[in-house]
């Protein structure tokens, strides 16, 4: 039976992680852990949660023998927009925290899931879908840190036998924990605000495709790669994976078709637009299909649905708004 500890796990993807692996490998063997602490998420009241500060290598190391695990998802991680705010800051905490997580790896035996990023590509990598090998030479910190963290686990895994693996996601999608600090963020903002006010003004320009994908298919990439048999993989980190692919005119037609009145603008911000011009318009996920069977369940059109429904749901925007279907 699995035993996983989590960090970041009141994050966007870990929040909802949790809850799919105390599905998955039973509450009593998923650890939460976050430098913060929110009392009333079900993170923390709904099964095992500690803080962790993922620098501090000593407790990591307590924690992970404490609950006797055998599995680390790591998730802790400053995002591209933050990370350009406070460059030095996140290569500290990226490369600090991957750097004590992979030696608790390799002390303990443990297997390590870390996500890498579309971000990991560059100005001169392959812009329409890039490759799983090419040239890749960021010019984020965020994405140094991936690529440097990308690198380091392929490392670990050949001169250790630490059994790491990785995933380059798109820009993930979620209705449950608002992302913080990424230059894909206008597409999940733009819900939110396409049910609250019924208008929205992209800090992304007309015209820029991103790949991207619903929170539900990026959970499932996660448990789909731990569980895939190690022999078959060639690649490990970080395998191109992507459901969809869409510039800000597109998502917002596809809102359009269940809140009409809806107004579309821009407020481009420079500085999230040019990392998110640095990145691939589309990348191949052909590596990942034929090693560990990567799929995804949904589109535009789909998540498009989910998303309002959810948001609506939970209170977001006005309750008598009439959703077309
Ligand atoms: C970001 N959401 O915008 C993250 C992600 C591909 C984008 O890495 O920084």
């Amino acid at each position: 039976m699995k035993k996983v500890l989590v960090t970041g796990a009141l994050g966007q993807i870990g929040s909802e992680l949790i809850v799919k692996l105390r599905n998955e490998y039973g509450v009593d063997n998923v650890i939460g852990t976050d430098i913060r602490s929110i009392p009333n998420s079900e993170v923390v009241t709904n099964g095992i949660f500690e803080n962790l500060d993922v620098m501090d290598d000593k407790s990591l190391a307590s924690l992970c023998k404490k609950y006797e695990i055998d599995t680390v998802i790591h998730l802790a991680s400053l995002l591209s927009a933050v990370g350009e705010q406070k460059p030095q800051f996140a290569w500290k905490l990226n490369m600090g925290s991957l750097t004590n997580i992979l030696e608790v790896c390799r002390e303990f035996n443990y297997k390590l899931f870390t996500p890498s990023s579309i971000a990991a590509f560059g100005e001169s990598s392959p812009k329409d879908l890039t490759p799983q090998d090419t040239i890749q030479r960021p010019s984020t910190m965020y994405g140094v840190t991936k690529v440097a963290g990308e690198l380091l686990c392929d490392y670990y895994f050949k001169k250790f036998g630490v059994d790491t693996r990785g995933v380059r996601f798109p820009g993930l999608i979620s209705y449950v924990t608002p992302p913080g600090g990424g230059t894909t963020d206008y597409a999940v903002d733009i819900y939110y605000e396409a049910l609250k006010n019924k208008k929205y003004n992209s800090f992304i320009a007309s015209g820029t495709k991103m790949d991207m994908m619903y929170m539900p298919d990026a959970l499932s990439a996660i448990v789909d790669l731990i569980e895939a048999d190690g022999s078959k993989l060639i690649h490990r980190n970080a395998f191109n994976i992507t459901a969809m692919n869409f510039d800000p005119e597109e998502i917002s037609n596809e809102i359009k078709k269940h809140i009409p009145e809806f107004e579309f603008g821009y407020n481009v911000d420079p500085v999230r637009q040019s990392i998110a011009e640095s990145w691939p318009n589309s990348i191949d996920p052909t590596c990942a299909v034929e090693e560990w069977g990567f799929k995804f369940e949904y589109d535009l059109s789909k998540m498009t649905v989910d998303m309002l429904d959810k948001l609506a749901g939970k209170g977001i925007g006005d309750k008598n708004v009439s959703l077309c279907k």
